[in-house]
């Protein structure tokens, strides 16, 4: 792999996992070179990078590749953290969107895919997100008052289930979860981290993702 300055990232707008990678680089200053990825025509650098082919994927300069979202949050913010977003962790919150969360989400969001029926993977959905209620009549955020790690890792996700039905998700009893996904949706980092590209293919010009004071 040819090393290059800045660590690579392979990634997909729409992808809940790419999304939470992109917010730790940004809330870290970490800039990299972005390359979107059209999931149906995987460019082969991807495939030679990670065989299991899934985004997002972060090539470093060095050659290692880090091909799990969560890996690529906490190595961007052990760079530099400068929000503090791992002092507000939380693996077991992070564990249950990751595993029954994203399990109900993808039966509620493709029936076709799954069983046919969404109304109970909604309803668990709901039920899930129900648990985050009391913390967000305690604080703005999972783990306090500021955004943190917690928080970006899971958005990106409620997003998604918010986003199979807008007008029945404003109109269930989940107020905490509500005000929570609007204010971070309506944040500058989330804009920055939704930035439009076209597919890349080699031989494209380097397209640097950045925040305005990201130090490479
Ligand atoms: N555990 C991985 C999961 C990543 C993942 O499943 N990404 C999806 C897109 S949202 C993907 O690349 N799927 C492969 C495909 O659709 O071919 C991570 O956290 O990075």
């Amino acid at each position: 792999m040819t090393p290059t300055a800045r660590p690579v990232l392979y990634s997909f707008r729409r992808c809940p996992y790419a999304m939470r990678a992109r917010l730790a680089l940004l809330a870290s200053g970490t800039a990299c070179d972005i390359r979107e990825v059209r999931l149906a025509r995987k460019p082969p650098e991807l495939l030679a990078a990670s065989a299991k082919a899934t985004v997002p994927v972060m090539v470093l300069p060095d050659g290692s590749v880090i091909d799990q979202s969560l890996d690529i949050m906490r190595w961007s913010l052990a760079r530099a953290d400068p929000e503090g977003w791992l002092d507000r962790d939380d693996p077991a919150l992070i564990a249950a969107n990751d595993g029954p969360f994203k399990h109900h989400l993808d039966r509620a969001k493709y029936p076709d895919r799954h069983d046919g029926d969404p109304a109970p993977h909604r309803a668990a959905c709901v039920a899930l997100l129900h648990e985050l209620e009391p913390r967000l009549a305690r604080a703005d955020n999972l783990c306090g008052t500021a955004r943190g790690l917690a928080d970006m890792a899971i958005l990106p996700f409620v997003r998604q289930f918010a986003a199979i039905d807008t007008a029945w998700f404003a109109a269930q009893p989940l107020p905490g979860v509500q005000r929570w996904l609007a204010r971070h949706l309506g944040s500058a980092l989330f804009e920055g981290a939704m930035v439009r590209l076209d597919p890349w293919q080699a031989g494209d010009a380097p397209v640097v993702f950045a925040s305005a004071n990201s130090t490479g």
